[in-house]
Order: C-alpha cells, then structure tokens, then sequence
C-alpha cells in the first residue's frame, strides 16, 4: 500500500511545468554544480528526500525531490536550510584534547591511542561494566548496530544506550506489550483513508511538519480532527473537538473515552472477541472515569469527552496519531497503552484508513531502536535478555551466548551510576545531555566526575566541552547508510561530499578503537555497505527482519518497509493485516490502564504546571539549528509561554523576563503571552543551552519500564525578573538578547 512515485505527467499536473527546473541556460551568477544528490534531510524522522547540490566537495544547497513519494518535494524551513551547517566555521577538522588551558588539537591517531589506553586501564581497574558507551538515533542504521556490537564486542561492557531512551521508548515498549512487535502500524498512506484523525501530544505542524499534509488530504474527504494537548498548536487551531488537558493525565482522559465506547456501544466486537484478548480487564480499570471523575482530573468539559469518542467511535475509519506529549512520562507506557486500548476496541488495525502510530522522532529514530544500540536489546529487536535471541545472535557473531554482556543501564541511569562511582568512562556520539537530559546541574556533576570522557561529534557542543577528548565525526553528508522513517521505510542516506581535514567517518573512529583493543576480528567491515549486509543476515527470521533489502532495492524502490525477509518480497508498509498481531496467538493484548498522577504535584511552593518541547526553527539540543543563521533568527532563545490571565496575576507583559523556578534549579527569559496556552501550564522549548536549559527545570524522574524522562510534567513557580532588553532590526528580529548588558 506504499503510495508510488508520481509519473513525470502527473508531477507537472500536480506540480506546473517549472517544476524542479533550472530554465534552460541556467541563472546569471549560479554557482557551478559538480552534482546534485538524491539523499534526505538530516533533521527530523519524516525524513524528506532532498536533493543536495555538491560543488567543491561542499553542500551548496538545494533541489526539491519531487519524485519521493513520502514528502514529493515538500520541506520544513529546517530543511530548506540544512545545507549550511556544513560550512560552518565551528566545524571540527582536528580531533581535540582538554588541557589546564582549554582545548588543543590532537592528532587522530594519537587520539585512538589515548582513548584505548583508558579504556583498558579503566577496564582492567574497575571491571568492563565500568566504562559505558552512549549513542544516538541521528546516526544510520549501520552506525547504531556498529555502537551496540562495539560495546557488547569491542568493550564487553553491558552499559550501552542511546537517546532513543529519551524519546520513543514508551511507545516501543507499549506497541511490544499490546501488539507484539514495534513499529508504526501503517505507512503513512492510510493517514488520508481515514474518516477520523486522533492527535494526541504531538505538534504536528510544527515537528512533524510534511504529516500536515497527510492530515488535510484526510480533512479534504471530510475527516474530522480530534487534538489532545495543553496548548493550541497551530494544528489544534483547525480541530473539530480539542481536548486541552492537564499536563500528564492522558490516561484518565483515553481511559473516559473507552468507558464512553463501551456505554454507547461504538465496539467493534467481532474485533474485539476474536484478535484480542483482556477486553474485559481493561474495561475494569477504567470503571470509575466517569466523565466528571474525568473532567476534575484533566481539566478537559465532559461534553469534549463525549464529543471525543462519538467522533472517534462512529466513523468508519481511523488513525490515532502520538508523539512525545503523551509518551515523555513517568506513565508514559500506560499513556500509549491507553491509546492502542482505544484503536483495539474500534478494531482499527490491519485494513485501509486504519492504524494507532506513534511519530517517531529522530532522523532515524525507528531504525536506531532497532539494531541493538539499546541497552536490553540484540539486533532486529531481539531481546537481549531472551536465550533464544542470545543464542542467534552469539553464533552469527562468532561467539558463545556467554560471551554476551546481559543488559545494561539506560541512558539516564548510566548518569547515576557515574555519580555512585560504577561507571568511570564514558565514549558518547551523538547526543548532548548538557542539553537533553533532565535536570542540567546533576548532569554536569556527573560528567566532571568521570575519570575518561570521549565524544565523537562534528561541533563542540556543550557536551563535548566536558570531554576529555573530542573526536571529530562526520556530518550526514559525509557518510551513506539507511535510516527508518516515522512510516517504517527504510531509505538510503547518499555521500554528498567527504569528511574534512583530520575528520573521519564515525564508523571508521569505531573500527580504529575496536583494532587498537584487539577486538578488530569482530569488525571485519570495509566500509557501512559490509555493515549493512551482515545486518540482513543477522535480522533473517527476526521480527525486524531486513534480509531482503539491499541497498540498491532501497533507491529504486523508494524504501522499504520492514518486515522484509527475502528479495523478492514487496515489504510490509501495513502491519497487522488479516488481522494477525505479532504475538504467539495472532492476537493483540488489551492491557489494564489505571491512571496515575504525575510523579511530581503542584502546590503552594510551586503552583504551576511546566511542560517542555520544541519549536519549528530549533533542532533537539541545537548543536547544528542553534548555527544555521537563518533558524536562529526566526528563534533565538527559548520563551517562557504562558496565558494572559496567569501574566496579568504575576504582573508580566509580554516579552518581560521572568524567572521559573523548579525544585532542580532556575531559569530566566522573555515572556510569551498567548492564550493558546492552558491557563494553570507554562511551556519552554528546550533547544539551548548555557543556562537557557529548559532541562535545569525538569525532573528526572523515569517511567518505570521505558525509562524515559518524564520531560512533559512538573512543578515550578514563577516570578518577573525585569524587563527585556533586546536589540531588534527593523524586521523585529532580535540580534543580542540584552543578556550581555546585564552582565
Ligand atoms: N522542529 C522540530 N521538529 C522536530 C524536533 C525538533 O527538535 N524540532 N525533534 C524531533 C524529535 S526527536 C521528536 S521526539 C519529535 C517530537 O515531536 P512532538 O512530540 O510533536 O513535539 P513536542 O514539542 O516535544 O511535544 C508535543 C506536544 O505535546 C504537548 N504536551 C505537553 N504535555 C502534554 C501532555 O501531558 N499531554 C499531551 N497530550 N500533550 C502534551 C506539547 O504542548 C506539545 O505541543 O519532533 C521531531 N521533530
Ligand atoms: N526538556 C526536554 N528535554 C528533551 C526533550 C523534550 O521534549 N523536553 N526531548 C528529548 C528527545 S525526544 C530527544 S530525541 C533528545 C535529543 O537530544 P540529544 O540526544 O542531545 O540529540 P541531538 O541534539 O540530536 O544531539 C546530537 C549531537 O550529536 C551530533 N550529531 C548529530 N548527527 C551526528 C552524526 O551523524 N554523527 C556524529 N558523530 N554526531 C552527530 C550533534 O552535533 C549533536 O551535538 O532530547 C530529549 N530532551
Ligand atoms: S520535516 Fe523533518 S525531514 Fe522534512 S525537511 Fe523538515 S526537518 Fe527535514
Ligand atoms: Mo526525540
């Protein structure tokens, strides 16, 4: 059901005949093309194709791709600027050393040498679990199944995560537990199929900006919109019922709704009774949401709730779209539990229009969760604790199951274990937790404890100021792979142009550490093209069974969808068709959701709720969209958002400073005034660094099975901190924050 690539007649119908077109002759002044690149952008999991122009082995900008078939030329402002993060002055060339005085470049290979040298000395000194290893998901699918194999392998250490855990976690772990397995449930196609369309914690216009689209074609047939958020986004702003709930109780407000299905019998019973079991038992758990129970715990009017689920239970057909508003809890796998609950007893799943997908996140926030980089996890989602998988795993390896560390601690509880004194090194590639991860102050003392800190990256970030030794990486450009996109498509990422100076693919940096330990017979790889073909080996017979793609299959086809186990197999772009789920039995698992409150409450100290995220023009911790100019301008520092009733009870006007105080730490910025925003929450994206941390605030409380942060949740009290001070041009745009002068 994948939609297939427009006809060149059908593009200049939809399109005009200058599509994609540079006039015959071309522009005055044009700079000289050397090539243009079929690749995608490097940002977010919607993972637009983009057409890179290449000259002087640098990326000089850009060409819409309008024959991909996901986004058909389509790009988010983050998109149409990506090209010029490459020549960023900031780029590292050298790999660097931190001295008493600041850093000072290093040669590479002395740079191995030194990491090697501590990690077997902190190895040998403190044991193998002593020194961890944390990845990211912005990394290709070959570079994240390298990062766990190299741990497991190289290391022989058991700690190895990756910022995955800070973002789809409770999903995945929520899909795997209701459905078997852990993917989106369609392809994006059956977005525009559906009679209804379910949003809930998720900003869609602005993080996942080319799904708009796939939503109004939806409305253009007549779709309704149902939203669930504590702000109006700019998408909400459409919606025929929006639920503006109370930070963290989505489960009470899911739980209403399905006790709502039951009382007006809007059930899909055949559905229910044959491919699924637990029905009852949920139903149960959610006994005492009534709609006034629920009105008092979410703040959403009773009639929204029952407007909510006629909506969702009478249509024909349906999506229910989620992404980190309902997933970034300490509940956060009871969230998403509720959710498929709610999919399960409409039996929207395995046919046309049809599905309950979370949105993934990340460049390849799918196939990073996928290949082994997590810390309970064997690649193809094996489960690391589970024989079998071991067993397969261990032999395709080389090695006895024995010989596999057990799981290991997650991203934040490695931060712990620094503190406590179990993990003493630490080589990290990309992510940034000076940035990212809850509760900045614990972070920084964490990472100055550590007796060895080496970061692969190819800026600086605030993280890597940290390190002991940085590593310079390579840019998404320098380097070829596949990524999964939010649809489940595994597509190609192309070389557009090489690594500069001393700069080295990430990949090759891992082998280099794996051949100075002595472990390089594990790592027998010339390049990601033998990465990947041991990965198809590897996943045969798995659940994310990639053993039929290649790599040439992927560009001609536009992707694939996983699983795909032999080369003449179409790929599977709808799960669950038949119905057959995943489990052992073919049936899906309706499981019991009692909400719980949030870990953190308001009272009189902190009155306030607090709930972070993004925005449209910032990028996760802003390494790379904190210095593309462009973005900066259209977002320069974080804002405190808040409504006019609470603004008016502090006394603040908009663009005042004020201060939001947490049991963590503080934070000081300009206000923005907006009514869009419930009148008991504040919002604060999180994309800056250097005391701008939205992170100082939040708190690090993890959801027990997922452990992901609870970032969308917690208790804080404001004050007005004086007037803001900025220097704008005649645009308005701010070009110094006034900072600077109070300093
Ligand atoms: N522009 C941009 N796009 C991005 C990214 C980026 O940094 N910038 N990052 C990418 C990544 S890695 C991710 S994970 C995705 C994230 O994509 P989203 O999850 O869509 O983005 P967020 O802003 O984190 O949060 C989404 C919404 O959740 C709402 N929310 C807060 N608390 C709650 C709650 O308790 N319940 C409910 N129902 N909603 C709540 C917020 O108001 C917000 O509108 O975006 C991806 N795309
Ligand atoms: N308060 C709050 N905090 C949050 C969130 C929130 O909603 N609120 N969201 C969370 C979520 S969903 C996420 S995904 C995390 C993300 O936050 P992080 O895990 O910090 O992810 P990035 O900002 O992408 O950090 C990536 C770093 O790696 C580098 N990098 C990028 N690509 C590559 C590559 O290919 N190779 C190498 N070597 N380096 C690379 C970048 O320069 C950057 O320094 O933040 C989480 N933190
Ligand atoms: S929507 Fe995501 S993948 Fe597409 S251009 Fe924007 S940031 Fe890039
Ligand atoms: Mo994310």
């Amino acid at each position: 059901m994948a939609r297939a690539p427009l006809t060149e007649a059908e593009l200049i119908e939809r399109y005009g005949p200058h599509l994609n077109r540079t006039p015959p002759g071309g522009w005055e002044n044009e700079t000289e093309v050397d090539s243009v690149v079929n690749t995608h952008c490097c940002f977010c999991g919607q993972q637009c194709g983009i057409k890179l122009k290449v000259a002087d082995n640098a990326v000089v900008g850009f060409e819409p791709w309008y024959d991909f078939p996901f986004n058909e030329g389509k790009l988010c402002p983050k998109g149409v600027k990506r090209y010029l993060q490459g020549s960023h002055p900031d780029r590292l060339t050298t790999s660097l050393q931190r001295t008493a005085g600041g850093f000072e470049p290093i040669g590479y290979d002395a740079a191995i040498d030194r990491t090697v040298a501590e990690m077997r000395r902190i190895q040998d000194t403190y044991g193998k679990d002593a020194f961890s290893v944390v990845s990211g998901s912005s990394l290709t699918t070959e570079k994240t199944y390298l990062m766990g194999k190299f741990a497991r392998l190289g290391l022989g250490t058991a700690n190895v995560d990756y910022n995955g855990r800070l973002c789809m976690v409770s999903a995945a772990a929520a899909n795997k537990k209701a459905l078997g397995m852990d993917r989106a449930s369609n392809s994006w196609s059956d977005i525009p199929l559906a009679d209804v369309v379910f949003v809930a914690g998720a900003n869609i216009a602005e993080c996942a900006p080319i799904t708009t689209d796939y939503i109004w074609r939806a409305r253009d047939r007549g779709a309704s919109l149902i939203m669930a958020d504590p702000r109006v986004t700019p998408l909400a702003r459409t919606a025929d019922c929006f639920l503006g709930l109370r930070p963290g109780t989505d489960s009470a407000l899911m739980g209403a709704i399905l006790n709502q299905l039951v009382e007006r019998d809007l059930l899909d019973h055949d559905f229910i009774e044959h491919h699924t079991v637990g029905f009852d038992e949920a139903v149960a758990a959610v006994a005492d949401l009534s709609l006034s129970a629920a009105q008092e715990i979410t703040g959403v009017p009773a009639s929204r709730i029952e407007q909510a689920a006629e909506l969702w239970g009478r249509a024909a057909t349906g999506v229910l779209l989620h992404a980190r508003g309902i997933e970034h809890h300490s509940n956060g796998v009871q969230n998403v539990l509720s959710c498929i609950n709610l999919g399960l007893a409409t039996g929207r799943y395995g046919k046309p229009g049809c599905g309950v997908m979370t949105i993934t996140g990340q460049a390849n926030g799918q196939g990073g969760r996928e290949q082994g980089q997590k810390s309970d996890q064997l690649p193809g989602a094996r489960d690391i604790g589970n024989p079998d998988h071991r067993a397969v795993v261990a032999e395709h390896w080389g090695v006895t199951p024995e010989d596999l560390p057990q799981a290991g601690l997650s991203y934040e509880e490695q931060f712990q274990a620094i503190l406590d004194g179990d993990i003493r090194g630490m080589l990290m590639i990309c992510t940034n937790p000076m940035v990212a991860l809850p509760d900045t102050n614990m972070v920084r003392a964490a990472l100055e404890k550590l007796e060895f800190f080496a970061v692969i990256d190819f800026f600086l970030s605030e993280t890597g100021h940290h390190a002991d030794l940085v590593f310079a990486g390579s840019l998404h450009e320098e380097d070829e792979g596949v990524v999964t996109t939010a649809e489940g498509r595994c597509v190609k990422i192309n070389p557009a142009v090489t690594p500069p100076g001393e700069a080295r693919r990430d990949w090759e940096i891992i082998l280099d550490l794996a051949r100075g330990l002595g472990t390089q017979r594990y790592f027998p790889y010339k390049g990601p093209r033998d990465i990947f073909e041991e990965i198809r080996r590897v996943t045969s017979g798995a659940v994310a069974d990639y053993a039929g793609m290649t790599w040439e299959r992927l560009e001609a086809e536009h992707g694939l969808f996983w699983p795909c186990p032999t080369v003449d197999h179409p790929g599977t772009p709808r799960l669950y068709e038949g119905p057959r789920f995943a489990h052992p039995d073919g049936k899906a698992r309706f499981l019991p959701v009692r909400h719980q409150p949030p870990a953190e409450q308001v009272d009189a100290e902190y009155p306030l709720w607090l709930t972070t995220g993004r925005v449209i023009s910032q990028f996760l911790s802003g390494t790379q969209t904190r210095r593309i100019g462009p973005l900066v301008d259209q977002y320069p520092e974080p804002l405190v958002e808040l409504h006019p009733r609470l603004a008016e009870r502090f006394g603040i006007a908009d663009g005042d400073l004020v201060r939001v105080a947490s049991r963590r730490g503080e934070l000081t910025a300009p206000a923005q005034v907006v009514e869009t925003i419930r009148p008991d929450t504040v919002f604060v994206p999180y994309h800056w660094a250097n005391g701008k941390q939205a992170n100082l605030l939040t708190n690090p409380v993890l959801d027990p099975v997922s452990k992901i942060p609870a970032y969308k949740v917690c208790a804080v009290r404001l004050e007005p901190a004086g007037e803001h001070r900025p220097v704008v041009d005649d645009r308005g745009t701010i070009i110094t924050t006034g900072e600077e002068e109070r300093a």
